[in-house]
């Protein structure tokens, strides 16, 4: 048995888009990922989880977890349809928010988890500098509504998703496939989290995705981490952008995109980085680059060999450790959370394989922590099966099954390992 520090944070995760549905309701207005495709099998958000009318049950079963937090997104488009604020979407989050108070579970929330209103993509999107305007007015909205009762903020979750993936390889929406526009998108999503963490009551965070590179050739994984660690590192937790970046980009921007006083900007004092980790890439020299890594064109990208999850991503905790301690060298002083950490697997319900994953996973945080890294709470991805963007509902990442026909929701052997590991704080042997 290992034990977690005092005070460690036990949450469980979700956002917005995967979760609510009840996307034409109380005057929402549509997101980039309304309409947006190809989704596997055709699904949709329309419905997901029905969160929106099920968020009472959907409280219990967090209370009847115990966790002490609960990470949630707010929907931009619900709370500022066209620019204008809607009092029925802020009272919805009010409402949660209230209620888990009321169970003793801190609310942790995050303003950007990929859902952007639609009529800001037809005017550009994150490749116009006005949507980092337009996102500190929204912020300042929710900090109004919210920021009484919500001590935590997570300004963006993972940017490099909505800038590589929704401009680069085109799998997320908008579905853009523009090298240019991936980092004209990256720094326009930095600027927008430094002009809104300054307006935030309470802890401040953002949450990113860092990619963990290994290979044998260091210069060959140093560049691609300057293309995808760097683009956020560098501005957010440094405050400059890496020269290297510049360098391997030039023949495809010239980052006059960035201006005066930009990185001052996004360099907003942090009370902690938020951390998601789910897998490690491997780099080398040889290839022809990939959509996601623009800058790297020689470059070949694959998966550590090794058990995957349903995504077919390598089970590698490993990882997590050595991130988590890279992060504590480079950036002392920082607090480290867990924001995410999970797998899909298929159904059924028994689930040795997610239990495996979360202990291998939790056991890597352990490892960190006793090697000094601060890291100050974990949230499990994702406290029920959702709306996995391009991949649909087939992919379940959830510790409570959901039943998307009767929207049955049913624990996991997994939910009551997590439930039970969070009342002790302390890791089982395997
Ligand atoms: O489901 C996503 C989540 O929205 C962001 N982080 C990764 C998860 C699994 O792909």
């Amino acid at each position: 048995m290992r034990r977690f520090p005092e005070g460690f944070v036990w949450g469980a995760a979700t956002a917005a888009y995967q979760i609510e549905g009840a996307v034409a309701e109380d005057g929402r207005a549509p997101s980039i990922w309304d309409g947006f495709g190809p989704i596997a099998n055709g699904d949709t958000g329309e419905t997901a989880c029905d969160h929106y009318h099920r968020y009472r049950e959907d409280l219990g079963h967090l209370a009847d977890l115990g966790v002490g937090s609960y990470r949630f997104s707010v929907s931009w488009p619900r709370v500022l349809p066209y620019g204008k604020v809607e009092r029925r979407g802020l009272d919805f989050y009010s409402r949660l928010v209230d209620g888990l108070l009321e169970r003793g579970i801190e609310p942790a929330a995050t303003l950007y988890h990929w859902d952007l209103p639609r009529e800001l993509e037809e005017r550009g999107g994150w490749t116009d500098r006005d949507t980092a305007h337009r996102f500190a007015e929204y912020a300042a909205v929710v900090a109004e509504e919210l920021g009484d009762r919500v001590p935590t903020w997570i300004t963006l979750n993972e940017p490099w998703c909505s800038a590589f993936l929704g401009h680069g390889t085109g799998e997320h929406a908008p579905g853009r496939r523009d090298p240019e526009a991936v980092f004209t998108a990256a720094h326009h999503l930095n600027l927008a989290h430094g002009l809104a963490a300054r307006l935030l009551p309470g802890r401040r965070g953002v949450t990113l995705n860092p990619q963990v590179l290994r290979g044998p050739d260091a210069a060959a994984v140093r560049r691609a981490d300057a293309v995808g660690n760097g683009v956020f590192f560098g501005p957010l937790l440094s405050g400059a952008y890496p020269e290297e970046l510049f360098a391997h980009t030039a023949h495809l921007t010239d980052w006059s995109f960035v201006r005066d006083g930009d990185v001052e900007t996004i360099h907003a004092p942090l009370d902690f980085l938020g951390v998601n980790y789910y897998t490690t890439t491997v780099v080398a020299p040889g290839g022809t680059g990939r959509a996601d890594f623009p800058g790297c064109e020689d470059l070949a990208f694959s998966a550590e060999p090794g058990p995957v999850t349903d995504m077919g991503w390598t089970i590698e905790p490993s990882g997590l450790t050595e991130l988590l301690l890279r992060l504590s060298r480079e950036y002392p002083g920082l607090p480290l959370v867990i924001t995410e950490n999970g797998a899909a697997f298929p159904e059924p319900v028994r689930d040795e394989g997610r239990i495996g994953y979360l202990h291998g996973h939790l056991g890597a945080v352990l490892d960190a922590i006793e090697a000094g890294a601060d890291v100050r709470g974990y949230y499990v991805w994702s406290l029920l099966d959702n709306f996995e963007w391009a991949f649909g509902y087939g992919k379940r990442f959830g510790i409570i099954h959901v039943d998307y026909e009767t929207q049955r929701r049913t624990w996991k052997d997994s939910a009551r390992w997590y439930r039970d590991v969070a009342a002790s704080a302390t890791l089982p042997d395997a």
